[in-house]
């Protein structure tokens, strides 16, 4: 399953810049921009409430935060955070009640419905989590995988609470036997007249997510929004966006993989110039990846002097050892310093250095390590759907100095 293609915002600026060159107005840069601002695509209603300049509105399933709106800040504020729809969102309507709300679950031995309500019984935990699309990084292969092209602002840091998902299951008299997978269904109102299974949100991870799954019904201190997934999502900490089931309606444990095309199909790491299918790995657990907020070419020049060259890192299911940081390319690297809050193992890190730049062109790049050692790749995995890129180069960024 990809996501639907749409004219990137690289054209739009391009676009506009023609047209004020041809008006012999290029250069004005601040008129490009309003220009092109006025070009772009409103938020869609349901995610009406976001902040627009935070975003780039890639369709009304697909929105990105902008690199510049990371700041430095170790939590993504919910109005600047990417969505990542693949069926249009469920009606409002389903918050109207939210302890109403229920989830089936199956592959237990006493297998029924609970409410919301009855999940706020059963135990209350917060974790912080990357949230990130598995294209996330797509934008920078040069295949041009068909889907959103990504750059770093598929992502975000954000802290949920909800009943942890082991706690259900002891409620409900452990996982009936033969279970290999945590399988999350999404609540949304299919479309008529296709198959279902073309198009159901239906997603199975090894069951031994079951660990540190959630079923949570707060994101950073309010109740879930709609737009991620209210009022309840399954929150599988380490693992790719997809697997994050949004008003998740059902969870059960099964001997198999969930038959749905987006589990069977989509979101499989198939080599180039092969087709996807169900015996290629599908997109599970996140791996490290870092990459450089600032300083950003977006703001013209910098001046000669020290800057602080900041960004994010994360380890999937680990933490962050340390990151390095090269002002040359990749040629030599020194150790950043962590900075802020460590949320734990699921979160990223913060990672400052200062350096001094003079005149010139400057290729900064970062590179993480998490605490099993495992360091970030230079080179990204090549594959048809442009997941899983953790490259460090694709995320290197150039900035001029003068
Ligand atoms: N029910 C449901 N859950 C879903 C999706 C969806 O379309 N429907 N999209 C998935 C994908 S591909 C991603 S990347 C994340 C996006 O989460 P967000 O929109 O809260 O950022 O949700 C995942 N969970
Ligand atoms: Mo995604």
């Amino acid at each position: 399953m990809k996501d639907s293609m749409t004219l990137p915002r690289r054209h739009l600026l391009a676009g506009s810049a023609a047209a004020l060159s041809a008006l012999g107005l290029a250069g004005w840069t601040g008129g490009a921009r309003a220009q092109a601002a006025a070009a772009a695509k409103p938020l869609p209603a349901y995610a009406g409430w976001k902040t627009p300049d935070a975003l780039i509105v890639h369709s009304s399933s697909t929105l990105e935060t902008r690199r510049s709106a990371f700041g430095t800040s170790v939590i993504t504020p919910s109005n600047q955070l990417y969505v990542r729809n693949n069926l249009p969102a469920p009606d409002a309507a389903i918050l109207d009640n939210r302890d109403a709300w229920s989830v089936a679950i199956d592959g237990v031995k006493n297998p029924r419905s609970l409410t919301l309500a009855e999940l706020r019984t059963l135990g209350v935990e917060t974790v912080a989590t990357v949230l990130q699309c598995s294209g996330n990084g797509r934008g920078f292969f040069p295949s041009k995988p068909s889907g959103t092209p990504w750059q770093v602002g598929a992502a975000g840091c954000v802290v949920w609470s909800g009943v942890p998902l082991r706690n259900v299951v002891a409620a409900l008299g452990g996982l009936a036997d033969g279970a290999a997978y945590l399988t999350g269904t999404g609540g949304e109102k299919l479309p008529e007249g296709v198959d279902p299974l073309s198009v159901l949100v239906e997603r199975s991870v090894p069951v031994k997510a079951l660990d540190d799954a959630l079923l949570a019904w707060e994101m950073n201190g309010e109740p879930l929004s709609l737009a991620h997934g209210g009022p309840l999502r399954l929150v599988v900490p380490g693992y790719q966006g997809v697997n994050n089931i949004k008003y998740v309606k059902r969870v059960a444990f099964t001997s198999a993989q969930s038959q749905a095309r987006i589990m069977s199909h989509g979101y499989r790491m198939s080599p180039p110039g092969s087709k996807a299918s169900p015996d290629q790995p599908s997109v599970w657990e996140m791996g490290v990846k870092s990459w450089i907020n600032g300083p950003l070419p977006d703001k013209g020049a910098l001046k000669p002097g020290q800057v602080q060259v900041h960004g994010v890192a994360f380890g999937g299911t680990r933490g962050i050892k340390g990151v390095e940081v090269s002002v040359d390319g990749g040629k030599t690297w020194l150790a950043a310093k962590l900075i802020g809050p460590d949320l734990g193992p699921f979160a990223w890190r913060q990672f400052a250095l200062p350096v001094r730049l003079e005149a010139g062109s400057h290729v900064l790049a970062s590179r993480a390590t998490d605490t099993a050692g495992n360091v970030q790749a230079e080179q990204r995995e090549e594959n048809l759907g442009g997941y899983n890129n953790a490259s460090w180069r694709d995320h290197a960024v150039s900035v001029t100095v003068a």
